[in-house]
Protein backbone atom coordinates (compact mmCIF):
# COMPACT_ATOMS: atom_id res chain seq x y z
CA UNK A 1 0.00 0.00 0.00
CA UNK A 2 1.02 3.65 -0.75
CA UNK A 3 0.45 6.88 1.75
CA UNK A 4 1.14 10.40 1.51
CA UNK A 5 3.37 11.95 3.66
CA UNK A 6 1.24 12.87 6.11
CA UNK A 7 0.03 8.78 6.94
CA UNK A 8 -3.26 9.85 4.91
CA UNK A 9 -3.48 7.56 2.08
CA UNK A 10 -6.65 8.49 -0.76
CA UNK A 11 -8.82 5.44 -0.21
CA UNK A 12 -8.99 2.63 2.21
CA UNK A 13 -10.85 -0.65 0.49
CA UNK A 14 -12.29 -2.90 2.28
CA UNK A 15 -12.14 -6.73 1.17
CA UNK A 16 -10.50 -8.53 -1.54
CA UNK A 17 -13.06 -10.13 -2.91
CA UNK A 18 -14.68 -9.23 -6.43
CA UNK A 19 -15.25 -6.21 -5.43
CA UNK A 20 -12.19 -4.82 -3.66
CA UNK A 21 -9.69 -6.39 -6.12
CA UNK A 22 -11.69 -4.56 -9.08
CA UNK A 23 -11.28 -1.28 -6.52
CA UNK A 24 -7.57 -1.57 -6.37
CA UNK A 25 -7.46 -1.96 -10.22
CA UNK A 26 -9.65 0.94 -11.08
CA UNK A 27 -8.26 3.48 -8.25
CA UNK A 28 -4.68 2.53 -8.14
CA UNK A 29 -4.64 2.95 -12.57
CA UNK A 30 -6.56 6.77 -11.82
CA UNK A 31 -3.79 7.30 -9.31
CA UNK A 32 -5.29 7.26 -6.19
CA UNK A 33 -3.29 6.13 -3.50
CA UNK A 34 -5.18 2.46 -1.89
CA UNK A 35 -5.05 0.80 1.50
CA UNK A 36 -7.18 -2.30 1.39
CA UNK A 37 -7.66 -4.64 4.38
CA UNK A 38 -9.04 -7.88 3.94
CA UNK A 39 -10.17 -9.98 6.89
CA UNK A 40 -9.09 -13.72 5.30
CA UNK A 41 -5.21 -14.68 4.52
CA UNK A 42 -5.47 -14.72 1.06
CA UNK A 43 -7.82 -13.05 -1.83
CA UNK A 44 -10.99 -14.34 -3.41
CA UNK A 45 -14.00 -13.37 -0.31
CA UNK A 46 -16.54 -15.55 0.22
CA UNK A 47 -15.63 -17.55 -2.35
CA UNK A 48 -12.40 -18.46 -0.77
CA UNK A 49 -14.70 -19.37 2.56
CA UNK A 50 -17.48 -20.89 1.66
CA UNK A 51 -15.39 -24.52 0.45
CA UNK A 52 -18.15 -26.78 1.14
CA UNK A 53 -18.47 -30.08 -1.33
CA UNK A 54 -20.49 -28.87 -4.08
CA UNK A 55 -20.26 -24.89 -3.91
CA UNK A 56 -20.44 -23.44 -7.26
CA UNK A 57 -21.89 -20.44 -8.80
CA UNK A 58 -25.23 -20.34 -9.88
CA UNK A 59 -24.90 -17.78 -12.85
CA UNK A 60 -22.81 -19.35 -15.45
CA UNK A 61 -19.14 -19.22 -15.53
CA UNK A 62 -18.60 -17.48 -18.63
CA UNK A 63 -20.71 -14.52 -17.68
CA UNK A 64 -19.76 -14.36 -14.08
CA UNK A 65 -16.27 -12.69 -14.51
CA UNK A 66 -14.21 -9.92 -15.04
CA UNK A 67 -15.19 -7.94 -18.41
CA UNK A 68 -13.31 -4.74 -17.84
CA UNK A 69 -9.80 -6.21 -19.66
CA UNK A 70 -10.74 -8.13 -22.62
CA UNK A 71 -7.03 -9.78 -22.27
CA UNK A 72 -7.73 -11.42 -19.58
CA UNK A 73 -10.94 -12.63 -20.83
CA UNK A 74 -9.23 -14.50 -23.68
CA UNK A 75 -6.61 -16.17 -21.57
CA UNK A 76 -9.11 -17.52 -18.92
CA UNK A 77 -10.73 -20.50 -19.92
CA UNK A 78 -13.39 -22.28 -17.76
CA UNK A 79 -13.87 -25.63 -17.39
CA UNK A 80 -17.83 -25.99 -16.71
CA UNK A 81 -21.03 -24.28 -17.50
CA UNK A 82 -21.36 -23.24 -13.40
CA UNK A 83 -17.79 -23.20 -12.03
CA UNK A 84 -17.10 -25.24 -8.98
CA UNK A 85 -16.06 -23.06 -6.09
CA UNK A 86 -12.18 -23.95 -6.49
CA UNK A 87 -12.51 -22.70 -10.09
CA UNK A 88 -13.68 -19.67 -9.05
CA UNK A 89 -11.04 -18.92 -6.54
CA UNK A 90 -8.06 -19.69 -9.05
CA UNK A 91 -9.76 -17.30 -11.05
CA UNK A 92 -9.83 -14.57 -8.47
CA UNK A 93 -5.62 -15.85 -7.69
CA UNK A 94 -5.33 -15.09 -11.14
CA UNK A 95 -6.32 -11.72 -11.37
CA UNK A 96 -4.88 -11.12 -8.75
CA UNK A 97 -1.47 -11.90 -9.80
CA UNK A 98 -1.91 -11.03 -13.08
CA UNK A 99 -2.81 -7.43 -12.31
CA UNK A 100 -0.55 -7.26 -9.16
CA UNK A 101 -3.31 -6.56 -6.78
CA UNK A 102 -2.11 -8.11 -3.69
CA UNK A 103 0.15 -5.43 -2.63
CA UNK A 104 -2.93 -2.74 -2.49
CA UNK A 105 -4.04 -5.18 0.69
CA UNK A 106 -2.76 -6.26 3.78
CA UNK A 107 -4.12 -9.48 4.68
CA UNK A 108 -5.70 -11.32 7.88
CA UNK A 109 -6.83 -7.57 9.14
CA UNK A 110 -10.06 -6.30 9.82
CA UNK A 111 -11.90 -3.27 9.47
CA UNK A 112 -13.78 -3.62 12.89
CA UNK A 113 -14.56 0.40 13.41
CA UNK A 114 -14.65 3.31 11.10
CA UNK A 115 -15.22 7.11 12.73
CA UNK A 116 -15.87 10.08 10.53
CA UNK A 117 -13.63 13.44 11.43
CA UNK A 118 -15.50 15.79 9.85
CA UNK A 119 -13.17 18.80 10.49
CA UNK A 120 -10.42 16.97 8.72
CA UNK A 121 -12.73 15.06 6.15
CA UNK A 122 -11.03 11.94 6.62
CA UNK A 123 -12.18 8.14 7.86
CA UNK A 124 -10.63 6.77 10.72
CA UNK A 125 -10.54 3.84 10.72
CA UNK A 126 -9.39 0.97 13.14
CA UNK A 127 -8.06 -2.12 12.24
CA UNK A 128 -8.36 -5.75 14.28
CA UNK A 129 -4.38 -5.00 15.22
CA UNK A 130 -5.11 -2.21 17.00
CA UNK A 131 -4.27 0.46 14.15
CA UNK A 132 -5.77 3.07 13.24
CA UNK A 133 -5.67 4.62 8.93
CA UNK A 134 -7.05 7.41 7.57
CA UNK A 135 -8.24 8.18 4.51
CA UNK A 136 -10.26 10.49 2.27
CA UNK A 137 -12.41 8.01 1.11
CA UNK A 138 -13.86 4.58 2.51
CA UNK A 139 -15.17 2.29 0.05
CA UNK A 140 -16.96 -1.00 0.87
CA UNK A 141 -16.43 -4.00 -1.16
CA UNK A 142 -17.25 -6.47 1.83
CA UNK A 143 -20.03 -8.26 -0.09
CA UNK A 144 -23.44 -9.30 0.21
CA UNK A 145 -23.23 -12.90 1.42
CA UNK A 146 -20.11 -13.08 3.28
CA UNK A 147 -21.62 -12.63 6.88
CA UNK A 148 -22.83 -15.85 8.24
CA UNK A 149 -25.80 -15.86 10.07
CA UNK A 150 -25.41 -16.86 14.06
CA UNK A 151 -25.64 -20.17 14.67
CA UNK A 152 -28.38 -19.57 17.30
CA UNK A 153 -30.26 -23.04 17.16
CA UNK A 154 -31.40 -24.29 20.38
CA UNK A 155 -29.45 -26.44 22.34
CA UNK A 156 -26.45 -26.37 19.66
CA UNK A 157 -24.57 -25.82 22.80
CA UNK A 158 -25.21 -29.17 23.72
CA UNK A 159 -23.91 -31.38 20.63
CA UNK A 160 -20.24 -32.36 21.57
CA UNK A 161 -20.26 -34.18 17.51
CA UNK A 162 -18.83 -32.73 14.79
CA UNK A 163 -19.96 -28.98 13.58
CA UNK A 164 -19.05 -27.53 10.67
CA UNK A 165 -21.12 -24.52 8.85
CA UNK A 166 -20.99 -24.44 4.93
CA UNK A 167 -19.94 -20.99 4.99
CA UNK A 168 -16.51 -21.78 7.15
CA UNK A 169 -16.07 -25.38 5.90
CA UNK A 170 -13.07 -26.71 7.54
CA UNK A 171 -12.84 -30.55 7.31
CA UNK A 172 -13.03 -32.77 4.31
CA UNK A 173 -15.80 -34.45 2.63
CA UNK A 174 -13.89 -37.99 4.58
CA UNK A 175 -14.44 -36.57 7.64
CA UNK A 176 -17.86 -37.57 6.98
CA UNK A 177 -17.19 -40.98 6.01
CA UNK A 178 -19.53 -43.54 7.57
CA UNK A 179 -21.00 -41.00 10.02
CA UNK A 180 -24.39 -40.34 10.95
CA UNK A 181 -24.83 -36.51 9.64
CA UNK A 182 -27.66 -33.78 10.31
CA UNK A 183 -27.72 -31.33 7.47
CA UNK A 184 -30.01 -28.34 8.50
CA UNK A 185 -31.05 -25.95 5.97
CA UNK A 186 -32.03 -26.49 2.00
CA UNK A 187 -30.72 -23.54 0.37
CA UNK A 188 -28.58 -22.78 -2.42
CA UNK A 189 -25.64 -24.50 -0.49
CA UNK A 190 -27.60 -27.46 1.50
CA UNK A 191 -28.78 -28.23 -1.90
CA UNK A 192 -25.41 -28.21 -3.22
CA UNK A 193 -23.78 -30.08 -0.54
CA UNK A 194 -26.77 -32.95 0.39
CA UNK A 195 -26.14 -35.17 -2.34
CA UNK A 196 -22.06 -35.31 -1.93
CA UNK A 197 -22.46 -35.75 2.04
CA UNK A 198 -25.14 -38.46 0.95
CA UNK A 199 -22.27 -40.35 -1.34
CA UNK A 200 -20.16 -41.05 1.74
CA UNK A 201 -21.94 -40.91 4.98
CA UNK A 202 -23.80 -43.36 6.68
CA UNK A 203 -27.20 -41.76 6.81
CA UNK A 204 -28.36 -38.12 6.07
CA UNK A 205 -30.95 -36.27 8.28
CA UNK A 206 -32.12 -33.42 6.12
CA UNK A 207 -33.29 -30.57 8.69
CA UNK A 208 -35.64 -28.22 5.95
CA UNK A 209 -37.89 -25.46 7.11
CA UNK A 210 -38.95 -24.20 3.54
CA UNK A 211 -38.68 -26.30 0.63
CA UNK A 212 -36.93 -24.52 -2.40
CA UNK A 213 -37.51 -24.83 -6.13
CA UNK A 214 -34.78 -26.89 -7.27
CA UNK A 215 -33.93 -26.91 -10.44
CA UNK A 216 -31.31 -29.21 -12.28
CA UNK A 217 -28.39 -27.27 -13.24
CA UNK A 218 -27.39 -29.44 -15.76
CA UNK A 219 -23.63 -28.71 -15.03
CA UNK A 220 -21.77 -29.99 -18.05
CA UNK A 221 -17.96 -29.48 -19.21
CA UNK A 222 -17.71 -26.88 -21.73
CA UNK A 223 -16.64 -27.63 -24.73
CA UNK A 224 -13.46 -26.16 -26.93
CA UNK A 225 -16.04 -24.76 -29.68
CA UNK A 226 -18.16 -23.61 -26.82
CA UNK A 227 -15.21 -22.15 -25.33
CA UNK A 228 -14.17 -20.52 -28.87
CA UNK A 229 -17.20 -19.20 -29.85
CA UNK A 230 -17.65 -17.11 -26.74
CA UNK A 231 -14.22 -16.00 -26.39
CA UNK A 232 -14.67 -14.25 -29.90
CA UNK A 233 -17.74 -12.69 -29.01
CA UNK A 234 -16.74 -11.67 -25.77
CA UNK A 235 -16.87 -7.72 -26.21
CA UNK A 236 -20.26 -8.26 -27.59
CA UNK A 237 -21.77 -10.52 -25.63
CA UNK A 238 -20.43 -8.53 -22.10
CA UNK A 239 -21.91 -5.59 -23.84
CA UNK A 240 -25.24 -7.08 -24.24
CA UNK A 241 -25.17 -8.55 -20.27
CA UNK A 242 -24.60 -4.99 -19.19
CA UNK A 243 -28.13 -3.55 -20.78
CA UNK A 244 -29.62 -6.50 -20.06
CA UNK A 245 -31.92 -6.90 -17.22
CA UNK A 246 -29.62 -9.49 -15.30
CA UNK A 247 -26.63 -9.19 -16.20
CA UNK A 248 -26.65 -12.05 -18.30
CA UNK A 249 -27.58 -12.38 -21.79
CA UNK A 250 -31.28 -11.85 -22.23
CA UNK A 251 -33.84 -13.70 -23.23
CA UNK A 252 -37.14 -11.58 -23.74
CA UNK A 253 -40.40 -12.58 -23.70
CA UNK A 254 -43.39 -10.79 -24.58
CA UNK A 255 -46.10 -13.42 -23.77
CA UNK A 256 -47.43 -14.17 -20.78
CA UNK A 257 -48.30 -17.32 -19.40
CA UNK A 258 -52.13 -17.20 -20.09
CA UNK A 259 -51.76 -16.12 -23.85
CA UNK A 260 -50.78 -19.79 -24.78
CA UNK A 261 -52.64 -22.99 -24.41
CA UNK A 262 -52.14 -25.63 -21.16
CA UNK A 263 -50.35 -27.68 -23.89
CA UNK A 264 -48.11 -24.98 -25.10
CA UNK A 265 -47.26 -23.84 -21.57
CA UNK A 266 -45.99 -27.50 -20.53
CA UNK A 267 -43.85 -27.67 -23.64
CA UNK A 268 -42.70 -24.73 -23.05
CA UNK A 269 -41.72 -25.14 -19.41
CA UNK A 270 -40.19 -28.62 -20.44
CA UNK A 271 -37.71 -27.00 -22.62
CA UNK A 272 -37.26 -24.20 -20.35
CA UNK A 273 -36.70 -27.06 -17.78
CA UNK A 274 -34.15 -28.55 -19.86
CA UNK A 275 -32.33 -24.93 -20.53
CA UNK A 276 -32.01 -24.21 -16.63
CA UNK A 277 -30.71 -21.34 -15.29
CA UNK A 278 -31.82 -17.77 -14.75
CA UNK A 279 -33.25 -17.83 -18.41
CA UNK A 280 -34.74 -21.25 -17.04
CA UNK A 281 -38.18 -21.90 -16.37
CA UNK A 282 -38.72 -18.96 -13.71
CA UNK A 283 -38.19 -17.05 -16.65
CA UNK A 284 -40.37 -18.68 -19.61
CA UNK A 285 -43.10 -15.86 -19.52
CA UNK A 286 -43.13 -12.05 -19.26
CA UNK A 287 -45.66 -12.09 -16.13
CA UNK A 288 -44.19 -15.18 -13.91
CA UNK A 289 -42.51 -12.47 -11.75
CA UNK A 290 -45.70 -10.32 -11.14
CA UNK A 291 -48.71 -12.11 -11.39
CA UNK A 292 -49.71 -14.88 -8.79
CA UNK A 293 -51.66 -16.90 -11.09
CA UNK A 294 -49.44 -17.21 -14.00
CA UNK A 295 -46.38 -17.78 -11.76
CA UNK A 296 -49.05 -21.16 -10.25
CA UNK A 297 -48.49 -22.81 -13.67
CA UNK A 298 -44.38 -22.48 -13.13
CA UNK A 299 -44.59 -23.42 -10.06
CA UNK A 300 -47.16 -25.96 -10.27
CA UNK A 301 -44.74 -27.81 -13.35
CA UNK A 302 -42.03 -28.27 -10.82
CA UNK A 303 -44.15 -29.45 -8.45
CA UNK A 304 -45.20 -32.52 -10.82
CA UNK A 305 -41.40 -32.47 -11.31
CA UNK A 306 -40.74 -33.56 -8.24
CA UNK A 307 -43.41 -35.70 -7.43
CA UNK A 308 -42.43 -37.60 -10.76
CA UNK A 309 -39.04 -37.95 -9.13
CA UNK A 310 -39.12 -38.89 -5.61
CA UNK A 311 -40.15 -42.42 -5.09
CA UNK A 312 -41.58 -41.95 -1.62
CA UNK A 313 -45.17 -39.87 -2.23
CA UNK A 314 -45.28 -38.74 1.38
CA UNK A 315 -41.27 -37.37 1.55
CA UNK A 316 -42.13 -36.12 -2.52
CA UNK A 317 -44.76 -33.69 -0.61
CA UNK A 318 -42.81 -32.57 1.78
CA UNK A 319 -40.07 -31.49 -0.31
CA UNK A 320 -43.07 -29.54 -2.81
CA UNK A 321 -42.20 -26.49 -1.94
CA UNK A 322 -45.90 -24.24 -1.51
CA UNK A 323 -45.05 -21.22 0.99
CA UNK A 324 -43.62 -19.30 -1.93
CA UNK A 325 -44.22 -18.39 -5.71
CA UNK A 326 -41.03 -19.45 -7.92
CA UNK A 327 -38.17 -17.28 -7.86
CA UNK A 328 -39.70 -15.01 -5.14
CA UNK A 329 -37.31 -16.24 -3.21
CA UNK A 330 -33.55 -16.97 -4.96
CA UNK A 331 -34.35 -20.29 -7.01
CA UNK A 332 -31.76 -23.08 -6.60
CA UNK A 333 -30.06 -25.03 -9.09
CA UNK A 334 -28.93 -28.72 -8.01
CA UNK A 335 -27.51 -31.71 -9.05
CA UNK A 336 -29.22 -34.79 -8.26
CA UNK A 337 -30.69 -32.97 -5.13
CA UNK A 338 -34.33 -34.79 -5.58
CA UNK A 339 -32.91 -37.97 -6.96
CA UNK A 340 -30.90 -38.07 -3.45
CA UNK A 341 -34.08 -38.47 -1.31
CA UNK A 342 -34.57 -41.89 -2.88
CA UNK A 343 -31.24 -43.12 -1.43
CA UNK A 344 -31.66 -45.87 1.38
CA UNK A 345 -29.62 -43.67 3.27
CA UNK A 346 -31.59 -40.20 3.00
CA UNK A 347 -34.11 -39.13 5.17
CA UNK A 348 -36.44 -35.55 5.32
CA UNK A 349 -37.29 -33.82 8.95
CA UNK A 350 -40.02 -30.76 8.40
CA UNK A 351 -39.17 -28.53 10.77
CA UNK A 352 -42.39 -26.79 10.08
CA UNK A 353 -44.48 -30.03 11.24
CA UNK A 354 -41.96 -30.49 14.19
CA UNK A 355 -40.07 -27.53 14.63
CA UNK A 356 -36.30 -27.98 16.40
CA UNK A 357 -36.76 -27.99 19.91
CA UNK A 358 -33.18 -28.41 21.32
CA UNK A 359 -29.62 -30.64 20.79
CA UNK A 360 -28.58 -33.35 22.95
CA UNK A 361 -24.91 -34.30 23.03
CA UNK A 362 -25.59 -36.66 20.20
CA UNK A 363 -29.21 -35.70 18.79
CA UNK A 364 -31.51 -32.89 17.15
CA UNK A 365 -34.50 -33.53 19.28
CA UNK A 366 -37.59 -31.95 17.24
CA UNK A 367 -41.80 -32.01 18.85
CA UNK A 368 -42.07 -35.08 17.40
CA UNK A 369 -38.55 -37.45 17.83
CA UNK A 370 -34.73 -37.60 18.58
CA UNK A 371 -32.24 -38.02 15.46
CA UNK A 372 -29.16 -39.25 16.86
CA UNK A 373 -26.50 -37.93 14.48
CA UNK A 374 -22.24 -37.70 14.23
CA UNK A 375 -21.87 -34.42 12.56
CA UNK A 376 -24.12 -31.30 12.58
CA UNK A 377 -23.75 -29.50 8.66
CA UNK A 378 -25.08 -25.93 9.22
CA UNK A 379 -26.03 -24.78 5.90
CA UNK A 380 -28.46 -21.76 7.58
CA UNK A 381 -27.38 -18.85 5.26
CA UNK A 382 -26.45 -15.48 5.84
CA UNK A 383 -27.20 -11.97 7.60
CA UNK A 384 -27.20 -10.53 3.80
CA UNK A 385 -25.79 -7.26 2.85
CA UNK A 386 -26.13 -5.33 6.36
CA UNK A 387 -24.27 -7.74 8.49
CA UNK A 388 -20.43 -7.07 6.55
CA UNK A 389 -21.87 -3.38 6.38
CA UNK A 390 -22.62 -3.29 10.23
CA UNK A 391 -19.05 -5.38 10.76
CA UNK A 392 -17.36 -2.34 9.55
CA UNK A 393 -18.57 -0.20 12.99
CA UNK A 394 -19.20 2.93 11.13
CA UNK A 395 -20.03 6.13 12.66
CA UNK A 396 -21.06 8.85 10.64
CA UNK A 397 -20.90 12.54 11.04
CA UNK A 398 -23.72 13.38 13.31
CA UNK A 399 -22.16 10.53 15.52
CA UNK A 400 -24.76 7.96 14.72
CA UNK A 401 -23.88 4.31 14.10
CA UNK A 402 -24.89 2.63 10.65
CA UNK A 403 -27.18 0.15 12.46
CA UNK A 404 -28.67 2.99 14.50
CA UNK A 405 -29.46 5.32 10.83
CA UNK A 406 -31.07 1.74 9.25
CA UNK A 407 -33.28 0.59 12.18
CA UNK A 408 -36.28 0.84 10.54
CA UNK A 409 -34.86 -0.12 6.74
CA UNK A 410 -31.81 0.67 4.97
CA UNK A 411 -31.55 3.66 2.61
CA UNK A 412 -29.14 4.68 0.17
CA UNK A 413 -28.44 6.32 -2.73
CA UNK A 414 -28.17 4.09 -5.69
CA UNK A 415 -26.98 1.26 -3.31
CA UNK A 416 -23.90 3.33 -3.46
CA UNK A 417 -24.06 5.80 -0.62
CA UNK A 418 -25.88 6.83 2.33
CA UNK A 419 -26.70 10.22 4.56
CA UNK A 420 -24.90 11.40 7.40
CA UNK A 421 -21.94 8.76 5.42
CA UNK A 422 -19.98 11.22 3.66
CA UNK A 423 -16.98 9.61 1.76
CA UNK A 424 -18.48 6.67 1.93
CA UNK A 425 -19.79 4.17 -0.50
CA UNK A 426 -20.70 0.74 -1.13
CA UNK A 427 -20.16 -1.29 -3.89
CA UNK A 428 -22.72 -4.28 -4.39
CA UNK A 429 -24.47 -2.56 -1.76
CA UNK A 430 -28.16 -3.21 -0.57
CA UNK A 431 -30.48 -1.46 -3.17
CA UNK A 432 -28.43 -2.04 -5.94
CA UNK A 433 -28.66 -4.81 -8.59
CA UNK A 434 -26.72 -6.83 -6.78
CA UNK A 435 -28.77 -9.31 -5.69
CA UNK A 436 -30.81 -9.87 -8.66
CA UNK A 437 -27.72 -9.36 -11.28
CA UNK A 438 -24.91 -11.17 -12.10
CA UNK A 439 -23.17 -9.52 -9.35
CA UNK A 440 -19.52 -9.83 -10.92
CA UNK A 441 -21.01 -7.76 -14.00
CA UNK A 442 -22.68 -4.96 -10.90
CA UNK A 443 -19.79 -4.96 -9.24
CA UNK A 444 -17.85 -3.57 -12.14
CA UNK A 445 -20.33 -1.01 -12.69
CA UNK A 446 -20.38 0.51 -9.52
CA UNK A 447 -16.55 0.21 -9.18
CA UNK A 448 -16.06 2.68 -12.36
CA UNK A 449 -19.37 5.10 -11.50
CA UNK A 450 -17.51 5.48 -7.95
CA UNK A 451 -14.05 6.11 -9.50
CA UNK A 452 -15.95 8.99 -12.15
CA UNK A 453 -17.65 10.17 -9.32
CA UNK A 454 -14.53 11.01 -6.77
CA UNK A 455 -12.21 11.73 -10.12
CA UNK A 456 -15.02 14.42 -10.82
CA UNK A 457 -14.85 15.75 -7.38
CA UNK A 458 -10.87 15.76 -7.18
CA UNK A 459 -10.97 17.75 -11.04
CA UNK A 460 -12.75 20.22 -8.78
CA UNK A 461 -10.20 20.28 -6.09
CA UNK A 462 -13.26 18.87 -4.07
CA UNK A 463 -13.11 16.61 -0.98
CA UNK A 464 -16.24 15.91 0.32
CA UNK A 465 -19.29 14.03 -1.32
CA UNK A 466 -22.07 13.20 0.24
CA UNK A 467 -25.70 12.29 -0.83
CA UNK A 468 -28.29 14.76 -0.42
CA UNK A 469 -31.43 13.15 2.19
CA UNK A 470 -34.03 14.15 -0.91
CA UNK A 471 -31.83 12.16 -3.67
CA UNK A 472 -31.70 9.31 -1.09
CA UNK A 473 -35.71 9.14 -0.35
CA UNK A 474 -36.17 9.47 -4.75
CA UNK A 475 -33.54 5.97 -4.63
CA UNK A 476 -35.56 4.59 -1.87
CA UNK A 477 -38.87 4.99 -3.42
CA UNK A 478 -37.63 4.31 -6.38
CA UNK A 479 -36.45 0.10 -5.52
CA UNK A 480 -39.88 0.46 -2.96
CA UNK A 481 -42.12 0.93 -6.29
CA UNK A 482 -39.95 -1.45 -8.76
CA UNK A 483 -39.96 -4.40 -6.09
CA UNK A 484 -43.85 -4.05 -5.05
CA UNK A 485 -45.17 -4.46 -8.86
CA UNK A 486 -43.16 -8.30 -8.41
CA UNK A 487 -44.15 -11.23 -6.25
CA UNK A 488 -40.88 -10.82 -3.96
CA UNK A 489 -42.61 -8.60 -2.16
CA UNK A 490 -44.94 -11.00 -1.10
CA UNK A 491 -42.32 -13.63 0.14
CA UNK A 492 -40.35 -13.88 3.11
CA UNK A 493 -36.54 -14.14 2.15
CA UNK A 494 -32.77 -13.42 3.02
CA UNK A 495 -33.98 -10.49 0.23
CA UNK A 496 -36.15 -8.75 2.74
CA UNK A 497 -34.03 -9.44 5.72
CA UNK A 498 -36.51 -11.89 7.26
CA UNK A 499 -34.06 -14.65 7.49
CA UNK A 500 -32.32 -13.15 10.51
CA UNK A 501 -34.82 -12.12 13.79
CA UNK A 502 -35.09 -8.73 14.27
CA UNK A 503 -33.87 -7.18 11.05
CA UNK A 504 -36.08 -4.61 9.74
CA UNK A 505 -37.88 -5.70 6.19
CA UNK A 506 -36.01 -3.75 3.25
CA UNK A 507 -35.91 -5.56 0.13
CA UNK A 508 -32.18 -5.74 -0.38
CA UNK A 509 -32.20 -4.81 -4.00
CA UNK A 510 -33.38 -2.80 -7.17
CA UNK A 511 -35.10 -4.91 -9.24
CA UNK A 512 -35.57 -2.80 -12.08
CA UNK A 513 -32.84 -4.46 -13.92
CA UNK A 514 -29.07 -3.48 -14.66
CA UNK A 515 -29.48 -2.59 -17.66
CA UNK A 516 -32.18 -0.03 -16.67
CA UNK A 517 -29.89 0.99 -13.63
CA UNK A 518 -26.69 1.59 -15.60
CA UNK A 519 -28.47 4.20 -17.97
CA UNK A 520 -30.21 6.01 -14.90
CA UNK A 521 -26.61 5.77 -12.92
CA UNK A 522 -24.77 7.55 -16.71
CA UNK A 523 -27.65 9.72 -16.79
CA UNK A 524 -26.72 11.38 -13.18
CA UNK A 525 -23.24 11.20 -13.85
CA UNK A 526 -23.97 12.97 -17.07
CA UNK A 527 -26.00 15.83 -15.66
CA UNK A 528 -23.29 16.70 -13.04
CA UNK A 529 -25.02 14.01 -10.36
CA UNK A 530 -28.20 15.27 -9.17
CA UNK A 531 -28.77 14.10 -5.47
CA UNK A 532 -24.88 14.46 -4.40
CA UNK A 533 -23.49 17.14 -2.56
CA UNK A 534 -19.76 17.73 -3.59
CA UNK A 535 -18.23 20.17 -1.02
CA UNK A 536 -21.57 21.38 0.15
CA UNK A 537 -22.77 22.10 -3.39
CA UNK A 538 -25.73 20.23 -5.15
CA UNK A 539 -26.15 20.31 -9.09
CA UNK A 540 -30.22 19.52 -7.96
CA UNK A 541 -31.29 18.29 -4.44
CA UNK A 542 -32.91 15.46 -5.75
CA UNK A 543 -31.90 13.18 -8.05
P1 LIG B 1 -30.17 -19.49 2.34
O1 LIG B 1 -30.64 -19.48 0.95
O2 LIG B 1 -30.51 -18.33 3.22
O3 LIG B 1 -30.70 -20.86 2.98
C1 LIG B 1 -30.63 -21.09 4.36
C2 LIG B 1 -31.44 -22.31 4.69
O4 LIG B 1 -31.34 -22.56 6.08
C3 LIG B 1 -32.92 -22.16 4.40
O5 LIG B 1 -33.42 -23.40 4.03
C4 LIG B 1 -33.47 -21.71 5.75
O6 LIG B 1 -34.83 -21.97 5.92
C5 LIG B 1 -32.63 -22.56 6.67
N1 LIG B 1 -32.54 -21.98 8.00
C6 LIG B 1 -32.07 -20.76 8.33
N2 LIG B 1 -32.13 -20.57 9.66
C7 LIG B 1 -32.64 -21.70 10.17
C8 LIG B 1 -32.93 -22.12 11.48
N3 LIG B 1 -32.71 -21.31 12.52
N4 LIG B 1 -33.46 -23.34 11.65
C9 LIG B 1 -33.68 -24.14 10.59
N5 LIG B 1 -33.42 -23.81 9.33
C10 LIG B 1 -32.90 -22.60 9.12
O7 LIG B 1 -28.58 -19.63 2.44
P2 LIG B 1 -27.59 -20.41 1.45
O8 LIG B 1 -26.25 -20.33 2.04
O9 LIG B 1 -28.10 -21.73 1.10
O10 LIG B 1 -27.63 -19.56 0.13
C11 LIG B 1 -27.43 -18.15 0.20
C12 LIG B 1 -27.24 -17.58 -1.16
O11 LIG B 1 -25.94 -17.89 -1.61
C13 LIG B 1 -28.12 -18.14 -2.24
O12 LIG B 1 -29.38 -17.57 -2.28
C14 LIG B 1 -27.33 -17.84 -3.48
O13 LIG B 1 -27.54 -16.50 -3.87
C15 LIG B 1 -25.93 -18.00 -3.03
P3 LIG B 1 -35.92 -20.83 5.58
O14 LIG B 1 -35.99 -20.76 4.09
O15 LIG B 1 -35.40 -19.54 6.19
O16 LIG B 1 -37.17 -21.27 6.22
Amino acid sequence: TSTSASGIVDIIGVGAGFSGLYLSHRLTNAGWTFAGFEAGPSVGGTWFWNTYPGARCDVESIYYSYSFDEALQQEWTWSQRFAPQAEILSYIEHVADRFDLRKHFTFDTRVVGATWNAADRLWEVRLDNGETRRSRYLISGAGGLSTPKDFDLPGLGNFTGLQVSTSRWNISLDDLEGKRVAVIGTGSSGVQAIPLIAEVAEHVTVFQRTPNYVMPARNTELSTEQIESIKVDYPAIREECRHSPGGIPDRPVADKAFDVSEEERRRRYEAAYERSGFQGVGAEFADLLTDAEANRTASEFLHDKIREIVEDPSTAELLVPRYHPLGAKRSVFGTDYYETYNRPNVSLVSLRDEPLETMTANAIVTSEGTYEADAVVLAIGFDAFTGPLYGLGLTGASGTKLQEAWRDGVRTYLGMMTTDFPNFFMVGGPQSPALASNVVMTIEQAVDWIADLIEHARDSGATLVETTVEGQNDWVDITEETVAQTLYATTDSWYRGSNVQGKPNTFMGYVGGVGKYRRMCTEIAKRGYPGVEIDGEAESRHL
